[in-house]
C-alpha cells in the first residue's frame, strides 16, 4: 500500500491543534500546522466552551493543512469526553456547558432518586463523575433547557456534522453520556443484549427524550464528506471525506500507546490522568464500582478499563492562579526547581473534589494540608513538587486498583501525552509501582486520530497491536527504571 496524508484535529481542555499524519506501512509522520488556546468563557448561567471559536480554529488550521499538503484524504475529529450541544433542526440552542461548570449537582440528586447508583452501574458500566452526560441532561431538564431540542451532539459529533451536515453520535464518546448499555463486550453492535446501544429503558426511566439520541457509528466508519461551502472555505480542490474516529479523546490516546503485551498499563497524562488497562469485558463488580472504575468503549471493540485522576490540572490551575499579577511563569524553570526541592513534601489526596472546579489551587492545596496535619508548601517549587509527588501516589494506587480489580498483573506503564515530558512525574510513578515507565509519545491522541484514519483510507491494515508497533517503531518510548524494588506486584 501506498503512503498517504490525514488530518487530525484535537481539541483539548487548554488547547486545540490541527496535525498532518503522513503514514503509511512502515512510515508514521505528525507535523502540528495549527494550535490555540481553548478558553471557556464564565457568563451569567455559567462556564462554557467557545466551541465557534474552536470551530473557526479548526477549520483556518484545516485550510492550512490543506495549503501544506492539498492530497491529503481525510479528515477525523476527537475531545474531550462528556460535553454536548442541544440542537433543534441545523441550529445550536445555547452554547455548550464546561463539564466544570457546577450546575450538574442537581441532576446527580434527580438521577440517583430515580435509579440507584449501583442498578446505574451495572446498566452503564461507568465510574461516578459528577459531569457525566445523564446527569448534564437531568439538571438541563429540570431548568427546561431541553424543551425544542430535537438532538443533542457530543463535541466531536457536532464538528462532524458543522462539516458534513451528517449527525451521527461516534460510540467511544456516546460511551461517556452513561445512557449506552454495557455488556459482554461493549462495542458489540447490534448484539441481542443492546450492548453499546442508547439504553432506551434508562433514558425512558430518566424522563429523557429518546429522540434527541442520534444514530451510533463506530470508530473507523465514513461520517460524510465535507459541505461545499466547507470545502470552499478551506480551499479543498477534491472531495474530502470526514472519518470518525476515536471521537473521545482518551479513546483515540490509548489506540497509540505502544502496548506490547497484556501486561500493561497506561496513564493517557493531560488535563486529567487516565490510569488503566485495556480490556476485551467490562468488570462490573461490586469492588469496581466502589474504587470508582470506569468501562469506557475502546477502538475496535475493546474496553478501556481506567480510573480519572486530577491530572496535569492542578499545575496548570496553579500556574494560571500565579500569572494572575502578570507574571510569565517558565514552566520548565519551575519543573526544574521543583525537582531540586529536598524538604520532604505533603502527599495529598489528587483527586478531593475541592480541586474540581476552576480557581486559586495553590490556596486550596494549601488549605487542604493544614487541615490534614501536613507540611504546607512554601514557595513554588514545594507546591510544584507536592503536586507532582501526589500525582504519582494517585497514578501508582490506580494501577494498583486496575490489576487487582481486573486480576490482571501488570509489569509496565506507559504514560503518554503531556505528562509523558514530565520526567520527575515518570521517574516517581516508576518508584511508586516498582516497574518500568516507558514515556511518549506525547501526542498520544492527534497519533491515534491519524492512524484509525489512516486505516480506513487503506494506508495501514491490521488490529490494534499492528497499529501499536508501528507507533513503537517510530516513536521510541524513552524508558524509566524504578529506582526501588518492587514491594508488590500486582
Ligand atoms: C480527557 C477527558 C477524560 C474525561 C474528561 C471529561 O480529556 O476526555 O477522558 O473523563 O476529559
Amino acid at each position: 500500500t501506498a503512503a498517504g496524508s490525514v488530518a487530525a484535529i484535537d481539541l483539548g481542555a487548554t488547547s486545540g491543534r490541527v496535525m498532518l499524519g503522513h503514514v503509511g506501512h512502515n512510515e508514521l509522520h505528525l507535523r502540528q500546522v495549527a494550535r490555540f488556546a481553548n478558553n471557556p468563557v464564565r457568563t451569567i448561567d455559567g462556564l462554557h466552551w467557545n466551541v465557534l471559536e474552536l470551530y473557526r480554529n479548526a477549520v483556518a488550521g484545516l485550510a492550512s493543512a490543506l495549503r501544506d499538503e492539498p492530497g491529503i484524504a481525510s479528515v477525523g475529529v476527537d475531545s474531550w469526553a462528556v460535553d454536548y450541544a442541544l440542537m433543534r433542526g441545523s441550529r445550536m440552542l445555547g452554547n455548550p456547558f464546561h463539564y466544570r461548570d457546577e450546575r450538574s449537582a442537581d441532576g446527580v440528586a434527580v438521577t440517583h432518586a430515580l435509579i440507584d447508583p449501583a442498578e446505574l452501574y451495572a446498566a452503564n458500566g461507568l465510574q461516578f463523575l459528577h459531569f457525566n452526560t445523564l446527569y448534564q441532561l437531568a439538571a438541563e431538564r429540570l431548568s427546561g433547557g431541553l424543551d425544542g431540542a430535537d438532538s443533542m451532539l457530543l463535541i466531536p459529533d457536532l464538528l462532524n456534522y458543522w462539516l458534513t451536515g451528517t449527525r451521527a453520535a461516534e460510540r467511544t464518546n456516546a460511551s461517556t453520556t452513561g445512557l449506552l448499555r454495557i455488556g459482554a463486550s461493549s462495542a458489540a453492535a447490534g448484539s441481542t443484549t443492546g450492548a453499546g446501544q442508547w439504553d432506551d429503558t434508562l433514558i425512558e426511566r430518566l424522563g429523557l427524550p429518546r429522540s434527541i439520541f442520534p444514530t451510533l457509528i463506530d470508530a473507523g466508519s465514513t461520517v460524510g464528506s465535507l459541505l461545499p461551502a466547507v470545502a470552499a472555505e478551506i480551499g479543498a480542490r477534491r472531495p474530502l471525506d470526514v472519518v470518525a474516529v476515536g471521537s473521545h479523546d482518551t479513546a483515540s490516546a490509548v489506540v497509540a500507546v505502544p502496548m506490547q503485551s497484556e501486561n500493561s498499563a497506561y496513564i493517557s497524562c493531560g488535563t486529567w490522568g487516565l490510569v488503566g488497562l485495556e480490556l476485551e469485558h467490562p468488570v462490573l463488580t461490586e469492588a469496581s464500582r466502589a474504587a470508582n472504575f470506569t468501562n469506557e468503549g475502546g477502538v475496535d471493540g475493546h474496553v478501556r478499563f481506567l480510573h480519572n485522576v486530577m491530572g496535569l490540572w492542578l499545575l496548570s490551575e496553579s500556574v494560571r492562579t500565579w500569572e494572575r499579577g502578570g507574571e510569565t511563569i517558565s514552566l520548565t524553570e519551575l519543573l526544574a526547581a521543583a525537582a531540586a526541592v529536598t524538604t520532604p513534601v505533603a502527599i495529598f489526596d489528587a483527586d478531593d473534589p475541592r480541586f474540581m472546579a476552576p480557581g486559586d489551587m495553590p490556596t486550596r492545596i494549601a488549605d487542604y494540608c493544614s487541615e490534614h496535619a501536613l507540611p504546607v508548601p512554601q514557595s513554588r517549587a514545594e507546591f510544584v513538587r507536592s503536586i507532582i509527588e501526589s500525582l504519582a501516589d494517585a497514578f501508582g494506587s490506580a494501577v494498583r486498583t486496575a490489576s487487582e480489580l481486573s486480576g490482571r498483573r501488570v509489569d509496565v506503564v506507559h504514560i503518554v501525552g503531556g505528562g509523558s515530558q514530565n520526567e520527575l512525574l515518570c521517574q516517581l510513578t516508576a518508584d511508586r509501582l516498582g516497574v518500568p515507565v516507558l514515556a511518549g509519545p506525547v501526542e498520544a491522541t492527534a497519533i491515534g486520530n491519524v492512524l484509525v484514519q489512516a486505516r480506513t483510507q487503506g494506508l495501514v491494515t491490521g488490529d490494534l497491536e499492528s497499529l501499536r508497533g508501528l507507533v513503537a517503531r517510530t516513536f521510541a518510548p524513552v524508558r524509566y527504571q524504578p529506582r526501588v524494588a518492587a514491594e508488590r506486584r500486582g
